[in-house]
């Protein structure tokens, strides 16, 4: 992939203090000196040499002051799972429209927006999916994202913003349990993804799975290969251990049929075969 950025530009990562951001920081850290960690706390272990700059965002003003400046924005930010529509339409539906609001208005050139499989997440295991494809979410979490993704794109087509959104699977050391063998993805795959959304110059709107080399995906990510990513990581290296904690796990009829797991199962009350695509 040609690098046609300058890597000390000013790129604000937003919910630096939370689980994703933590595990790639160090990763990320080394390829972008201009990194600025944004979050409503600072970030525990905060580096002298690391920026923190503080942003709730919900609050515009906030989110502008934090954003200024930036060449790009890495918006991690939000709540990172289901939660009451309050939670939700605050963190991640306000939230995400401040953010972009203020990358547009701060000139940013790029976004990349931590999209969810839980946007998709009514489809069945079966199916393999692309994300040329209707969004089907399996929580008011899921709805945030799909929202987060036409955000995007209306900033890609209305105002030029390179936007890269990544439906992450599960990030993590290892994949937790049998459904994360499909849709688990290794902090140093995540970094590969976040710097094609940064630096290719084919990008304007991309939609890319976020999950590593898994033999068990329900993902056709081949967007994401000719873009240049070249997952390292391989769920099934870790099966052994995914089976042994499945094993603590009961069934669930619902969620162990569709993607979204535990997320469609959830205050679910359709009937079973009337559910997703
Ligand atoms: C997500 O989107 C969540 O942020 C994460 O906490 C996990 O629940 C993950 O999805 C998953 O589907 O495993």
């Amino acid at each position: 992939m040609p690098d046609t950025s300058d890597k000390s530009r000013r790129i604000v990562l937003t919910g630096a203090a939370g689980g994703i951001a933590t595990m790639i920081r160090p990763l990320l850290a080394p390829l972008y000196p201009g990194l600025v960690l944004s979050d409503r706390v600072p970030p525990k272990g905060l580096r002298p040499s690391e920026t923190f700059a503080a942003a709730e965002l919900t609050k515009p003003g906030e989110v502008a002051a934090a954003v200024k400046g930036a060449h790009s924005v890495i918006h991690l930010g939000g709540h990172s799972v289901e939660g009451t529509w309050d939670q939700i339409l605050n963190a991640n539906i306000i939230g995400c429209y401040n953010l972009f609001e203020a990358a547009r208005s701060a000139g940013a050139k790029r976004v990349i927006f931590a999209s969810s499989n839980h946007a998709v997440g009514f489809y069945p295991r079966r199916r393999r999916i692309g994300t040329d494809l209707t969004v089907r979410p399996d929580s008011r979490y899921g709805v945030s994202k799909a929202f987060g993704e036409a955000l995007g794109a209306l900033y890609s087509d209305k105002h030029g913003m390179v936007v890269t959104c990544l439906r992450i699977g599960n990030v993590g050391p290892m994949p937790l349990d049998v459904r994360r063998l499909a849709i688990w993805i290794s902090p140093a795959d995540l970094v590969q993804l976040i710097r094609i959304g940064l630096e290719h110059p084919d990008i304007r709107f991309e939609i890319l799975y976020g999950a590593s080399d898994n033999a068990t995906s329900w993902w056709d990510n081949s967007r994401a290969r000719q873009l240049g990513y070249k997952p390292t990581g391989k769920s099934e290296d870790f099966r052994a251990h995914a089976e042994a904690e499945q094993q603590k796990i009961g069934a669930d009829p619902v969620g162990d049929r569709f993607q979204g797991g535990t997320f469609t199962s959830a205050e679910f009350t359709n009937d079973i075969g009337r559910a997703g695509p």
